[in-house]
C-alpha cells in the first residue's frame, strides 16, 4: 500500500491514546467465514491504496485484503517491541469469498482527523523483484503511461518503443523524482481535518518542498508537532533494538501520522505486504546505503532525516 493508511501523537498524550486506541486482540489467526459483505471503505483508507484492498470491519476495525507475507508479519509483530507501533492484529476473516488481514482501525478515535502517509526508506521494491524482473522481465504498459503522465522525457527510447517499463525501473524512477533517494522517505499522500486529500507529491523532492508540504500538514499548532516528534523518537529508539526490525528487509512501508483538533496525535508503521524475513544470520541496521546483496532499506536513515527535518520546523510553529 500503500497507504492505508492511518495515523495518531505524542510521549504521554501517546500513550493516553494507545491505551484507548490499542484493544486487546479477541482473535488471532482464526478464520470465520461470513456471507456478509464488508462494509464501503472509508474514504481515506482508498486514497493512497490499491482500490478495493480495504474495508470497514465491525467495532473500530479495518479489513485489508490478506496476504500471507504481511499476516505473518503482523503476527511476528504483536510479540515483538513494536507491537505498540502497528495497528493491533486479530487474524483472518472472511468476507465474500475473500480473505481479510482484520486489524484495529487507527482513525476510530480520532475526530476529523488529519492523515499523511509517509513511505519510508530509500527503496521501494524487494531485491528479489529486482531477480524476478531480469530472470522473466515483464515491461507494464499502465507504468510506462503514469511515467509519462508526469514526465514525457523520463522514458528511453527502447521504452518508447516498447510503451512499456519495468516495474522495478518505474519504482526506481519513482524514488529519483520524489524525496525517496535523496532523504529515505517520501510523502504519498495528506488529508486534511476538512476531508480535503492531496496525492500529488511525486515531485515532492527537495528538503524545503518537503518542509512545505509538512508545515502545510500538522498547521500552526506547535503541539501536534512536538507530539509527533516525540513519537517518533520513541519510535526509533524501539526500532533500533527490535528483533523483527534486525531480521526483517521493511520496503514499501508507510509511517501513518493522525492528529485531530484535539491535540491528540499519533504516528504508526503500517504496510508489510513487501516485508520479508532475511535467511539467517543476515541482519539489517537499516542505515547502511543499499548495494544489491546487502538488503539494507534504509528505512532508520530515512527517519533519521525524518525527525530532523521536523526538528528544524519546531521553531517555526
Ligand atoms: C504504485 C506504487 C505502489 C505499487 C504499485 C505502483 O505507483 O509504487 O506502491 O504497489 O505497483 O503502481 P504510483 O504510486 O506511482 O501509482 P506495491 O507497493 O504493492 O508494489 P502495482 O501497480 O504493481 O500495484
Amino acid at each position: 500500500m500503500t497507504f492505508p493508511q492511518w495515523s495518531q501523537r505524542g510521549a504521554r498524550q501517546a500513550d493516553r491514546v494507545n491505551s484507548v486506541i490499542w484493544k486487546k486482540p479477541r482473535s488471532t489467526g482464526t478464520t470465520s467465514p461470513l456471507s456478509v459483505p464488508p462494509k464501503k471503505p472509508q474514504p481515506w483508507v482508498q486514497v493512497v491504496g490499491h482500490a478495493g484492498s480495504f474495508h470497514a470491519g465491525d467495532d473500530g476495525m479495518l479489513l485489508k485484503r490478506h496476504t500471507e507475507g504481511e499476516q505473518q508479519c503482523l503476527q511476528r509483530l504483536m510479540e515483538d517491541s513494536l507491537r505498540s507501533f502497528v495497528p493491533a492484529y486479530h487474524g483472518v476473516v472472511r468476507r465474500s469469498d475473500q480473505d481479510y488481514n482484520m486489524m484495529d482501525d487507527l482513525l476510530a478515535h480520532f475526530s476529523c482527523p488529519a492523515i499523511m502517509d509517509c513511505k519510508m526508506g530509500t527503496r521501494t521494491y524487494l531485491e528479489e523483484d529486482l531477480a524476478k524482473a531480469r530472470e522473466r522481465p515483464q515491461p507494464r504498459r499502465d507504468m510506462y503511461e503514469k511515467m509519462v503522465d508526469v514526465d514525457p522525457e523520463a522514458p528511453t527510447a527502447e521504452e518508447r518503443a516498447l510503451q512499456a517499463v519495468l516495474k522495478t525501473r518505474y519504482m526506481q524512477w519513482r524514488e529519483t523524482l520524489s524525496s525517496t533517494t535523496t532523504m529515505g522517505f517520501r510523502i504519498e499522500g495528506i488529508k486534511k481535518a476538512d476531508g480535503v486529500c492531496n496525492t500529488n507529491f511525486k515531485r515532492t523532492k527537495s528538503r524545503d518542498q518537503v518542509i512545505e508540504a509538512l508545515q502545510d500538514f500538522v498547521g500552526s499548532d506547535g503541539l501536534v508537532l512536538s507530539g509527533y516528534l516525540r513519537r517518533l523518537k520513541e519510535l526509533r529508539l524501539v526500532l533500533e533494538s527490535s528483533d523483527f526490525f534486525r531480521t526483517h528487509e521493511v520496503v514499501g512501508s508507510s509511517l501513518l501520522f493522525v492528529h485531530d483538533g484535539t491535540g491528540r496525535t499519533g504516528v504508526w508503521m503500517i504496510d508489510f505486504g513487501r516485508t520479508v524475513p532475511l535467511p539467517p544470520p543476515l541482519t539489517l541496521d537499516h542505515r547502511t546505503s543499499w548495494v544489491e546483496g546487502n538488503r539494507e532499506d534504509g528505512y532508520l536513515w530515512g527517519l533519521d532525516n525524518l525527525i530532523d527535518v521536523l526538528t528544524d520546523m519546531l521553531p517555526l510553529t
